[in-house]
């Protein structure tokens, strides 16, 4: 709660800490509301002498305090909210302090709670202090030994590690001790206890060692982890194959919670799973998850090496380890799934996110230099845009080198808090290039803006081409640098026949012209080809080399790319009152073809399918009017499905029925795509197709093809989808995991009516703000999701939004902090809008007792 106005950290304030703690050993007495926790640290100065010992704390009842055994008095040492600091101490001891702690009453989900009756951890970024005195910060490393009590219900006593004891204690009470042998900083420590059933299996490593691996799971639903035990093998085996990197203990165990504020964290060989990125069943989890469960299994694995045996040396440092690691994660993927679907996927997913975030009042760069509460850096630009530029360091540097430095980091850093400066210092050392102004995609906020213009001279048979760059100001950073963008080039014929492969070019200064020889006619450009870097391009392209792309382009991330370009100027020229009819049955008769295709993959023609999201489109346009928007998507929608209608339920047909489920790439892209025929379908409601989607609703095995059925019965609204809501709900009320999708359908509910059925779910029986995953279902899924209804011109869905935001930052300011974004954009929206969006904002900033976690976000977004 706060106090006085609270103070940024900063990154140039970076000092190490003056002393090491050589080994931890922490002794847990549980207890729902009065636990034990001893903790005994084993201290040795690296500093000046005299510099007083300071450790982080708080919400911690300090029940005793000694050094080397001698209990210290209380003019000994300073308490206060957040600190203890002893001011004299000797340069080597052992000091050992005891403190009370209460799990039950904890809701913000941060340091040791409750979920489900089992007591889990999460200390990610500073939730160790909330569990004992310790210097809460990644760069102090310490070796663990871990004692767990607690009564014998509590059947699993779980820490990190290797279990070195275990055993029965008088009283109904046991026990077991825990050793993990690599120093690690206290964010990564982690315990479980509780009754839970496992799932096991082993993995040979490369090196020939056998790893047990365990997935525990709330009891009766071990058959539900068997995915993600799959998901974990294979990640260990393509992490050894692709970059060399072997699991380092034992035992690799992973615990599903139930109510957790993120996705999934990596503490030491015990990774804690958010329940919905770890069960799945063809019944209870939607395709989607599938793929969710495979990379978040992946990601978190992934960071034993990128996070764990490497760790960031402060906070700033996050991306580090985190963009690192979804670029692996994203890299394991499309090896996995299919390259050009999977790309497609992320960068639709960048740009929901990520780009939204940079052109707000949130951007921040990838390495911020202050914040208040780290908690509100785990963002889309931290882990997303910080994969993209590992991601064009490997396009830069070539696949080679970028795996020598790769390689150097790892054997140089091992061991170590590391920062992103010693990070690119390995690439630029193994490749021999200069990397100083790379760095600038770490420091500056913001998506720059690439133009690209052309001048083909028949007569020559020369091509120029002239890139050009440019990023606007960002919230504290009015002038920007030139970065190096690379961007990848092909040359293709009139006709669809390739001219010239792909090629990097390099925009290094504010523009750079480049030119090919012989080229014998006018080519058709495609530029930036798999989304080589995280920019908006602007081109001088005719408009119907856009249907030549969509065509032929043989890189498919750019024949969607053309799609989605055609379907978005369509729309923004209808939103804007001057519709292309032609144009937009031209582009319903190239997406039949496109469809027709049968050398493509459905996975692909699904992605096709789908029009910009209205989030995408209001990129495009300043101010935004997310009404106009809405209907002219809607617009173009049921235009295709008239157009295409026959087509359309003929594809429905022929994917139906592929027997057994199978969670394979080709498997849901089968489904994907007659999934998206429904929802087109729902664009064109006549009495037959309304038929097709209650039909596809009723046979659904999978509930991929429940939820798409769903989705389409809330578009076309009435008695079929009131009658399909209630049905579902009957079936699935005693599994959360599924009521969540239950609850987030109807928060994207297009009708006008949306606010209205959301608040009536705020007052469900089933409706819980206190579980993370209930929560955001219905109110992220409203805010973020349901653009048209949120930004309801009486100001409703603002005030809903703030309201919500306020009641649950008063348990638990992470999960309402990541509220405040869909509010952030007001100055972009037109004025009517933003008005009512600043005035709730400015009313969330001003309400008493607000969290840090909130006010920073609040006050950064009326900034
Ligand atoms: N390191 C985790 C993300 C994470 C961060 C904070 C958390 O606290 C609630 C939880 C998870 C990851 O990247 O997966
Ligand atoms: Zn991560």
């Amino acid at each position: 709660m706060r106090t006085e106005t609270p103070q940024p950290i900063r990154l140039s304030d970076y000092r190490p800490f003056p002393f090491e703690i050589e080994t931890t050993q922490l002794s847990f007495q549980l207890a729902a509301s009065a636990t034990r926790v001893t903790a005994t640290l084993k201290v040795r100065r690296t500093g000046a002498a005299g510099e007083p010992l300071a450790l982080n704390g708080e919400r911690l009842a300090l029940k005793s305090i000694a050094i080397d055994g001698q209990a210290l008095g209380a003019n000994q040492y300073a308490l206060d909210d957040e600190r203890l600091v002893i001011a004299e101490v000797p340069d080597a001891f052992e000091l050992t302090t005891e403190v009370e702690i209460d799990p039950s009453a904890n809701k913000a989900l941060m340091g040791l709670y409750m979920s489900g009756g089992r007591f889990c951890t999460q200390c990610e970024a500073e939730g160790f202090r909330t569990i004992t005195f310790f210097p809460d910060r990644p760069d102090v490393l310490s070796r663990y030994t871990v004692r767990i009590e607690a009564d014998q219900a509590f059947e699993h006593l779980l820490s990190n590690g290797n279990l070195m004891e275990a055993g029965q204690l008088p009283g109904g009470r046991h026990f077991a001790v825990w050793n993990d042998p690599f120093p690690k900083p206290a964010y990564l420590f982690a315990l479980v206890a509780g009754r839970l059933d496992v799932l096991e299996d082993s993995f040979v490593t490369m090196s020939g060692r056998t790893v047990a691996l365990k997935v525990f799971v709330d009891p009766g639903q071990a058959s539900r982890a068997a995915y993600a035990l799959d998901a974990l093998k294979r990640s260990m085996k393509w992490d050894e194959e692709a970059f060399g990197r072997e699991y380092d203990l034992d035992l690799f165990m992973i615990v599903a919670v139930r109510d957790f504020n993120f996705g999934a964290m990596e503490n030491k060989g015990l990774n804690i799973f958010n329940s919905s990125l770890l069960l799945a069943e063809p019944e209870t989890a939607t395709d989607f998850d599938y793929e969710r469960i495979e990379s978040v299994v992946a990601h978190e694995y992934f960071h034993n090496w990128t996070g764990n045996r490497i760790t960031c040396r402060d906070w700033f440092q996050l991306c580090l380890k985190e963009g690192l690691t979804v670029f692996r994660d994203q890299s394991f993927s499309a090896d996995m799934r299919g390259a050009a679907v999977q790309r497609i996927k992320d960068v639709k997913a960048l740009r929901a996110r990520q780009f939204a975030e940079d052109a707000g009042p949130l951007a921040h760069a990838v390495r911020p230099s202050s914040y208040l509460k780290i908690d509100n850096f785990y963002t889309a630009t931290i882990y997303e845009k910080g994969a993209e530029i590992i991601r064009m360091l490997k396009t830069i540097l070539g696949a080679d080198a970028f795996r020598t430095g790769l390689d150097l980091y790892f054997a140089r850093h091992d061991g170590e808090a590391t920062t992103v400066e010693a990070f690119i210092a390995c690439f630029a050392e193994a490749s021999g290039r200069d990397l100083t102004a790379f760095f600038a995609w770490y420091e500056q906020a913001g998506t720059p803006s690439v133009s690209l213009t052309h001048v083909y001279d028949a007569a020559a048979e020369t091509l120029s081409i002239t890139l050009a760059q440019k990023t606007a100001p960002t919230s504290g950073q009015p002038v920007k640098k030139a970065l190096p963008i690379p961007v990848t080039i092909g040359l293709l014929a009139q006709d669809g026949r390739a001219l010239r492969d792909s090629e990097v070019v390099l925009l290094e200064g504010e523009s750079l012209t480049v030119r090919w020889e012989g080229v014998e006619e006018a080519p058709v450009i495609s530029a930036l080809r798999g989304f080589s870097a995280p920019v908006t391009l602007t081109t001088d392209a005719r408009p119907a080399d856009a249907y030549v792309l969509f065509a032929a382009d043989p890189d498919l991330f750019n024949r969607w790319e053309a799609g989605q370009g055609l379907a978005r100027g369509l729309i923004l020229a209808r939103a804007a009152g001057a519709p292309d009819e032609v144009g937009e049955e031209r582009y319903a008769q190239a997406l039949g073809q496109a469809l027709d295709d049968p050398a493509a993959d459905p996975a692909f023609k699904a992605l096709l399918l789908a029009l910009p999201s209205e989030g995408d489109l209001a990129l495009a346009v300043d101010p935004v009017d997310p009404a106009a928007i809405h209907e002219a998507r809607d617009a173009l929608r049921a235009r295709i499905a008239v157009h295409l209608g026959e087509q359309l339920s003929r594809i429905h047909g022929a994917m139906q029925g592929d027997g057994e489920f199978s969670p394979d790439a080709a498997s849901a892209g089968r489904r994907a795509l007659r999934n998206a025929c429904v929802d087109l379908l729902a664009a064109d409601p006549h009495a037959e197709n309304v038929q097709r989607i209650v039909g596809h609703f009723e046979a659904a095995s999978a509930l991929t093809d429940a939820m798409g059925g769903l989705s389409a019965l809330l578009a076309v609204g009435g008695e079929p989808c009131e009658t399909a809501l209630a049905a579902f709900h009957a079936k699935w009320r005693h599994e959360p995991l599924v009521l969540d999708k239950w609850f987030s359908v109807q928060a994207r509910d297009p009708s006008d009516d949306a606010l209205k059925r959301v608040l009536a779910l705020t007052r469900h029986a089933d409706f819980d703000a206190g579980n993370p995953n209930r929560f955001r279902a219905l109110v992220q899924g409203f805010a973020s999701a349901n653009p048209a209804r949120f930004h309801d011109p009486s100001g409703a869905g603002y005030r809903f939004l703030a309201d919500q935001i306020l009641a649950v930052d008063g348990f638990n300011p992470m999960t309402a902090a990541r509220l405040v974004e869909p509010l952030g954009g007001w100055r972009r929206y037109v004025p009517a809008l933003g008005d009512l969006m600043r005035r709730e904002l400015e009313r969330v900033k001003a309400a008493p007792g607000l969290s840090k976690n909130v006010l920073e976000l609040a006050s950064r977004a009326l900034d």
